[in-house]
């Protein structure tokens, strides 16, 4: 009775298992399938105010056949607010592109105008102009984002932009050529492929033939014990279960194995007997320092309203220049508060995302030659709560950064960090 009961729990419980896994398959499948994003919104609120801040992002293509060339081009600042426990640019940077899967390759990157094959160090508080050229790889719908790869701090990701790939009806729909130094012309998309072929044939060849050679034999795991025990319990050694054959077996495998390698190692030095490391070496590039505006920016507090969906200012500014200046944007964390009542801003692209085109709200927003003001800023919108910048509640060192455009009645548009402790505000 008790082992019967036994066992039909048992059953109960594994079936469940299964039932549960195929549910979870199923709905993995369901979802999966509709994720339009990749995580972006996922990192800390304030991780992405306070690391880069990216603008002037623009995907020059959006609409483009697989073949065709794509160029990003952008700007960002390395935050002077940068998290004390997180590691810094100063170290190791790699300027990167974020889309699901090798649906691109890149051809051309840049900062500052020098190439960026390999990383990079940065400076905090200067500016970086990037550039990055791609070509479509396989067909369908990506949202495409400049990253940063930085040393013991992650992947910090710039604004993404949608674009589509279409298939071309060509036999061959993606050619990836390269001349290597030797002049040989390569299609990187098959090059190699046939030897990586033939090298997991002879491995898994080799590997179940030594398998079922003990599989024959008995004398795997569970069988090999008991073997083992039974020696043991009649007295004998229970080294004798390995026969000399099977000695002889495994040496002559063992030196097959060894042999292969060898041959393999000499042929490629033999083939290719012009080769060169794989480069690790870090590129230098020169940051520019931001062009200094005629404004002086002190900020007094800042909050943020945890019910509703706004982060506000109150700034004391001086204009120590001889024309009008109107502030006209407040980015953080790729999201732009724009002021409606400035005449002219950075430019806004056709399709931008996380663009809050009335977000911005200011009293005071227009400083007079040599006036010295109270101002505050309002920069509200739905975004805020889309982009879950509301997690700020939960940052354990409650401070802030963005980047503060303004312009002149001439129309010379500067840009500054403000930054500095934001406190959370309940009403
Ligand atoms: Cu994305």
């Amino acid at each position: 009775m008790s082992s019967s009961g036994r066992t039909i729990r048992y059953d109960h419980s594994a079936l469940r298992w299964v039932s549960h896994l195929v549910v979870t398959c199923l709905l993995w499948l369901t979802f999966v399938s509709d994720v339009s994003a990749h995580g972006e919104r996922a990192q800390l609120a304030s991780m992405r105010m306070r690391t880069i801040h990216w603008f002037d992002i623009q995907v020059h293509k959006t609409e483009m056949k697989v073949g065709e060339l794509v160029t990003i081009t952008g700007k960002f600042i390395p935050s002077e607010h940068w998290p004390k426990h997180l590691g810094g640019v100063e170290d190791a940077v790699y300027l990167n592109v974020g889309v699901p899967g090798p649906t691109f390759i890149r051809l051309e990157s840049s900062i500052n105008g020098v190439p960026m094959i390999r990383s990079t160090s940065l400076e905090k508080g200067k500016l970086y102009e990037f550039e990055m050229q791609l070509r479509a790889r396989i067909p369908g719908n990506y949202h495409l984002h400049p990253l940063l790869n930085v040393r013991d701090v992650g992947t910090l990701v710039g604004k993404g932009a949608w674009v589509r790939v279409e298939d071309i009806d060509e036999p061959v729909t993606f050619v990836n050529e390269v001349e290597t130094m030797q002049g040989e012309v390569i299609d990187l998309e098959t090059y190699g492929v046939e030897t990586v072929k033939i090298w997991h044939a002879i491995w898994i060849v080799l590997g179940l033939a030594y398998l079922v050679f003990w599989l024959i034999r008995r004398e795997m795991f569970i069988p090999r014990y008991m073997q083992t025990k039974q020696a043991i319990e009649s007295g004998e050694n229970p080294n004798d279960i390995i026969t000399r054959r099977d000695f002889m077996v495994t040496a002559g495998f063992f030196t097959v194995t060894l042999t292969l390698i060898l041959t393999g190692y000499l042929y490629t030095d033999y083939k290719y007997p012009l080769t060169i490391p794989l480069q690790t070496g870090n590129v230098s590039v020169t940051g520019i320092d931001i062009p200094a505006g005629p404004l002086r920016v002190d900020l007094n507090r800042a909050s943020y309203e945890l019910g509703g969906r706004s982060l506000t200012l109150e700034m004391q500014m001086t204009n120590s220049g001889l024309l009008p200046i109107q502030l006209t944007e407040f980015a953080t964390a790729n999201i732009r508060f724009m002021n409606p009542e400035a005449p002219a801003t950075m430019p806004v692209y056709p399709d931008e995302e996380m663009v809050a085109a009335n977000g911005l709200e200011i009293a005071n927003g227009v400083i007079e030659p040599g006036q010295t003001i109270d101002v505050k800023l309002v920069a509200s919108d739905s975004l805020w709560e889309t982009q879950r910048m509301t997690g700020l509640i939960h940052a354990p060192d409650s401070r802030f950064a963005g980047l503060l455009f303004y312009q002149d009645t001439n129309g010379e548009q500067y840009f500054q960090e403000v930054g500095g402790t934001i406190v959370p505000s309940f009403f």
